[in-house]
């Protein structure tokens, strides 16, 4: 059984980082060990007055003992990181368990639509490019892949710019950059990514869906992460994690005023496990 770690923090409510990259990941067939970096009452996006419980000391002393235990896994996922304290700390991780035959994949997880979520800064920023030096795979929403590579965000853009901004993260050392939210205006929406080794892009796309949903891009990342864990090669890993985010954008609709906070990922779990039969035959 394949068996992965993933380090991001646990909101409480409101469906993001830890509370679904857990399930989906256990669903996948995965095993899935977890480091929580910070405990929040909720998330930022849209809730007031949330708390806010730095774990940013135990998660050496967590990675101390699993040294000692031995524990080995096969990919090393990250999302939602709290300070630059925490990504060195997450640097020094990568250093103690990634191996030749093991994957790293960051996804640095910073902001949305333009805009930084509350507590990121221009500082963070620099600390978590060089993080993503670090990877194998890294998964950008444009917003954060135009703070990394410090160029202007594009609301509307073309491939070209597409793949240009691919290949100017494949610089900052990871192998395989992958852009989430892709869009041309052409009534599509998904993602592409850039495998640096081949000099390949590869795209998938479902039909755009008007409404944007909090968490998708942490759902887009814990598919790819088991995906990829499982085997599955670069295009089966992107068509996967596109059908399963859009899926669930499409199972919030009818839910979205009571569940304005999150997606209804648990109605499409049953349909997950079915791709991932599919894609393993
Ligand atoms: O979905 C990304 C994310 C993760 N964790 C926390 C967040 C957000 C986005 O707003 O607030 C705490």
């Amino acid at each position: 059984m394949k068996k992965i770690v993933t380090i991001q923090d646990i909101s409480c409510f409101g469906k993001c980082s830890l509370t679904v990259a857990l399930p989906i990941i256990s669903a996948m067939g995965i095993e899935t060990a977890v480091i929580p970096t910070a405990v929040l009452s909720t998330h930022t996006g849209g809730f007031q007055g949330y708390t806010f419980r730095d774990l940013t000391g135990d998660i050496s002393s967590i990675a101390d003992h699993w040294k000692k235990l031995g524990l080995k896994f096969d990919a090393l996922y990250t999302g939602y990181l709290g300070s630059k304290e925490q990504i060195k700390i997450v640097s020094d991780f990568f250093d103690d368990f990634g191996r030749k035959d093991n994957f790293i994949i960051v996804d640095p997880v910073m902001g949305d639509s333009g805009k930084f979520y509350a507590g990121f800064n221009d500082d963070f920023v620099k600390e978590m490019a060089v993080l993503c030096g670090k990877a194998d795979f890294i998964i950008p929403n444009m917003t954060e892949a135009s703070l990394l590579l410090g160029i202007p965000y594009a609301e509307k853009y073309d491939r070209i710019h597409a793949e240009n901004v691919l290949k100017k993260l494949a610089g900052l050392g990871c192998r395989v950059p992958v852009l989430t939210g892709v869009n041309f205006n052409d009534g599509k929406e998904g993602a592409a990514a850039y495998d640096s080794v081949n000099d390949k892009f590869y795209y998938s796309f479902r039909n755009h869906i008007d409404r944007s949903v909090h968490g998708t891009g942490d759902i887009f990342a814990s598919v790819f992460t088991g995906a990829v864990s499982l085997g599955m090669n670069l295009q089966q890993a992107l068509d996967i994690s596109v059908n399963y985010t859009v899926d669930c954008i499409e199972a919030t609709l009818p839910n979205f005023d009571e569940m304005w906070y999150g997606s209804a990922f648990e109605l499409c779990l049953g349909k997950l496990i079915d791709y991932v039969k599919e894609n393993m035959k």
